[in-house]
C-alpha cells in the first residue's frame, strides 16, 4: 500500500491495521522483556488475552523511570545483533533514556517524517535542509531520513554555525527546513542582521519544526519573517523521535501516525481514560516497533484528540498542539502554572519580543518568578518611565491570567542566550 493510501485508510481499517500489531507487540514485550512480563502479571494483564483496543486499557502503563531503571539494553525486545542503530534523550534530568532501531523501525522512522515532507505537498523537487542536532538526539537523522524516504536533496547541516547555515539556505536554495522554531527564528533574526531578508532572499516554503512549545504568535512572527508555511512535529525518543505525530498544510492540528502508534489520553492524576476532546496526558503505545516497543508510555505531554476530520481528507486522527509538559508545570505558591501561559499572556504585548526566560528563586522560602523578556526591537529602551510602565502593565495581565505574581524585567533585544537546539525557557535557580 503506498503511503497516500494509508494516510486515507477508512479508520476502522487503521484499527485494524493497530490491532494486529498491538496484538504482537504486547506479547513480544512479554516474552523478551523482564520489565514487561514482570510488570503485566503484577497488574493481572494477560497479554495473549487482547482482542480488541479496548482491551488494552487493561495494560499497566510505563513510565521514562521505567525505561531509566532499565538502561541501557533491558528494555530490548530483539538481540542487538538486530539493532542497527541507537538513539538517547539528553539526560539532562537524569539518566538517559535509550532508543534502538531495527532495520525495520529505521524504515518506518523515515516513512513516519516522509508523511511532513507530503504534509508540504514536498518530494523529490524538495531540498530539505536539515538543521536539528544530528548524533544521539533523534531530531537530525530524523528528519534526514524522513527527506531521504520522500525522495527529496538532504543538506545535512546539523545544529550551529548559523551564519554558515544562512548562506547555505541563500545559495542553495533550500526549499523545507527543519529544525526546532527558537533556531529557525534566530537564524532569521541573524540573517536580518547580516542585512540578508529571508523573506527575499531564501527559497522556504516550509518549516518543519518541533521538538519544543512554540506558540501561534510565534508561528506567525517565523512565517512573516521567513515568508514559508510552518509545520508542527511531535515525537520522542522513548517511541521513535520526530514524526511521531505532524500538522499537515490546514494546521490544525498533528495528524498521528496512527498505522505505528496508537494514542490515548489520560487524566494525569487518576490514571483514567479521557475521551476525545478532552486535555489530558498522551500515552502512547507502539504498534509495529521491533527493537524498543512502548506499551502505554505515560509521556508527560499535555494534549488531546481533536475530533472530527480534517478539511485536508486524510483519515489518521489529529492531536492538538501540545500544551505543555505535566513535569514542567511550575507550581508558584500552590498554584499550578504552564510557561506556556505565562507566554501566551506576553503575546498580547506588541512591545516585547518572543524571547524569553523564566526564571526561579526563593526568597524567605517562598517562590519568586521573574520573567526576563526581551523587548520588540525598534522599542526606546533607553526611556526608563515607559519601561516601567510597560513592566507594571505585563505584571497585572499576568496576575489577571495567573492568580499569582510573576515580576516582569524587560531586557534588550539579543540579551537572552539563543540555543541552537531546544530554547532554555525556565531558569530555576532555587537551592534544596
Ligand atoms: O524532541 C524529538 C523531536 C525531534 C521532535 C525533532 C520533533 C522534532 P526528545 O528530546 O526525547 O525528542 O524530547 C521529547 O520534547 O516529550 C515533548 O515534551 C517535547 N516535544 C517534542 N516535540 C514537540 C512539539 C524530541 N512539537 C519531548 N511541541 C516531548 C511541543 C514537543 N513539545
Amino acid at each position: 500500500m503506498s503511503q497516500k493510501e494509508i494516510l486515507t485508510l477508512p479508520h476502522d481499517q487503521i484499527e485494524a491495521i493497530q490491532l494486529e500489531g498491538i496484538k504482537k507487540t504486547v506479547v513480544a514485550c512479554y516474552e523478551n522483556v523482564p520489565f514487561y512480563k514482570e510488570s503485566f502479571d503484577a497488574a493481572g494483564f494477560d497479554p495473549y488475552s487482547v482482542k480488541s483496543l479496548d482491551d488494552l486499557s487493561r495494560a499497566p502503563f510505563v513510565t521514562k523511570q521505567d525505561l531509566r531503571e532499565n538502561y541501557p539494553y533491558k528494555m530490548f525486545a530483539t538481540p542487538l545483533s538486530e539493532v542497527r542503530e541507537i538513539h538517547m534523550s539528553s539526560g539532562t534530568t537524569g539518566v538517559a533514556t535509550v532508543g534502538g532501531y531495527t532495520e525495520h523501525d529505521l524504515k518506518i522512522w523515515g516513512d513516519c517524517f516522509a508523511r511532513g515532507i507530503e504534509y508540504a505537498n514536498g518530494g523529490v523537487d524538495d531540498i530539505v535542509h536539515v538543521c536539528y542536532g544530528y548524533g544521539l538526539f533523534t531530531g537530525g537523522l530524523g528528519a534526514h531520513y524522513g527527506g531521504l524516504a520522500a525522495g527529496s536533496t538532504v543538506i545535512p547541516m546539523s545544529a550551529g554555525n548559523t551564519e554558515r547555515q544562512i548562506r547555505v539556505l541563500k545559495e542553495m536554495g533550500s526549499t523545507i527546513i527543519c529544525c526546532t522554531p527558537s533556531y529557525a527564528m534566530h537564524i532569521a533574526d541573524t540573517a536580518l542582521a547580516m542585512g540578508i531578508d529571508p523573506a527575499r532572499d531564501f527559497h522556504l516554503r516550509a518549516g518543519i519544526h518541533g521538538a519544543e512549545a512554540f506558540s501561534d504568535n510565534f508561528r506567525a512572527e517565523l512565517e512573516r519573517k521567513l515568508n514559508y508555511h510552518v509545520l508542527d512535529v511531535y515525537g520522542l525518543t522513548e517511541t521513535m523521535g520526530p514524526g511521531v505525530a505532524i500538522e499537515c498544510w490546514e494546521q490544525q492540528g498533528l495528524h498521528l501516525a496512527e498505522d505505528h502508534f496508537y494514542a490515548e489520553i489520560i487524566d494525569p492524576n487518576t490514571g483514567e481514560l479521557l475521551p476525545d476532546g478532552e486535555w489530558g496526558e498522551l500515552v502512547l503505545t507502539t504498534v509495529d516497533r521491533e527493537a524498543t516497543p512502548v506499551v502505554r508510555y505515560r509521556t508527560r505531554d499535555i494534549t488531546r484528540i481533536l475530533p472530527g476530520e480534517c478539511p485536508c481528507g486524510r483519515t489518521h486522527r489529529r492531536i492538538d498542539r501540545l500544551h505543555g509538559r505535566t513535569d514542567d508545570m511550575l507550581i508558584i505558591r500552590g498554584v499550578n502554572v504552564f510557561p506556556s501561559q505565562i507566554e501566551n499572556v506576553m503575546k498580547t504585548f506588541s512591545q516585547v519580543s518572543s524571547w524569553y526566560q523564566i526564571e526561579l528563586t526563593r526568597k524567605n522560602h517562598l517562590d519568586v518568578v521573574t520573567l526576563k523578556a526581551e523587548v520588540a526591537p525598534g522599542f526606546d529602551f533607553d526611556e526608563i518611565s515607559s519601561i516601567e510602565q510597560l513592566q507594571r502593565n505585563i505584571e497585572a495581565a499576568l496576575k489577571s491570567a495567573l492568580s499569582v505574581g510573576v515580576r516582569v524585567h524587560l531586557v534588550e533585544p539579543h540579551s537572552i542566550p539563543r540555543s541552537e537546539g531546544k530554547a532554555k525557557r525556565v531558569v530555576d535557580l532555587r537551592e534544596d
